[in-house]
């Protein structure tokens, strides 16, 4: 059986379903596991978490997603106007836009989201979370670090069980093997042993142009497969932060907020 495991999809549903068409994805037959962040910057935020729906619906064996730092963000949408505001930054005008032209809210969903996205996948040979890890047991990481944080890959320091990890987009899927150097990145369409520990990075950016990868498992080997992105966003959040700040008088500490995310 072959499982395939994709990078933050980010409303990029074309881009999702071409992919899928590439790798000759088949339902009933692969695994399929999205890292998270579904939703937000790109365009088709409801159709994607529409599929990914139904998707589990029809086929909870085989296909799975973990959850990412922006249906964190709706999950915890309530919790105080700095979270809304550095949602604003972050894409969730196109979200809401989405949902609006389905007549939907995307509040409606919290409680799929918290069911079905889980913060972390583990299987025997490897494990998913969105951002990063320190500890290999998941369990003993700090929501914020798994899910959210993007400094941990410059420092190339985690060991343990291979992870695989989305959020920080990249040129290349990286591979951070622990040694402290730069990560080393990874070759497309080639077959190459899995590594047993370390972590691989395979968010590319596909909403900000450069491409939506996949990366495909199966009797102890990877390979890596993509299709071109579309630039929805332009990668920077301070044309949005300039807005809020003039608009919501915002304090200073949201650029640095906005600057963690
Ligand atoms: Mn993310």
């Amino acid at each position: 059986m072959r499982t395939i495991i994709i990078g933050d999809i980010h409303g990029c549903y074309h881009h999702f379903i071409s992919l899928l068409k590439k790798i000759n994805y088949k339902k009933k037959k692969d695994r399929l596991i999205l890292m998270g962040d579904l939703m937000d910057r790109g365009p088709w935020s409801h159709e994607m978490l529409m599929l990914a729906v139904r998707w589990r619906r029809e086929n909870p064996d085989r296909f799975f997603m973990i959850r990412g730092n922006h249906e964190q963000m709706i999950v915890e949408q309530d919790k105080s106007l700095e979270r809304q505001l550095i949602w604003h930054c972050v894409g969730k005008g196109t979200t809401i836009r989405s949902f609006r032209h389905h007549r939907d809210r995307m509040e409606n969903y919290i409680p799929w989201i918290l069911k079905h996205m889980p913060i972390s996948l583990v299987d025997p040979d490897f494990q998913c979370v969105h951002a990063s890890i320190e500890n290999e047991d998941v369990n003993k990481n700090s929501l914020d670090l798994l899910v959210k944080d993007h400094s941990w890959s410059k420092k190339n320091l985690y060991q343990g069980k291979l992870t695989i990890i989305g959020h920080t987009p990249l040129d290349e899927p990286t591979y951070y093997d622990g040694s402290g150097n730069p990560g080393i990145y990874l070759d497309y369409h080639q077959w190459k042993p899995l590594p047993k520990t370390g972590a691989i990075c395979i968010d590319t950016g596909c909403v900000y142009g450069n491409k939506l990868t996949a990366m495909i498992i199966e009797d102890g080997k990877y390979c890596l497969e993509m299709v071109p992105g579309t630039c929805y966003f332009d990668g920077s959040s301070e044309n949005y932060i300039k807005y809020v700040k003039k608009v919501c008088h915002l304090p200073e500490t949201i650029q640095a907020f906005c600057d963690k995310i």
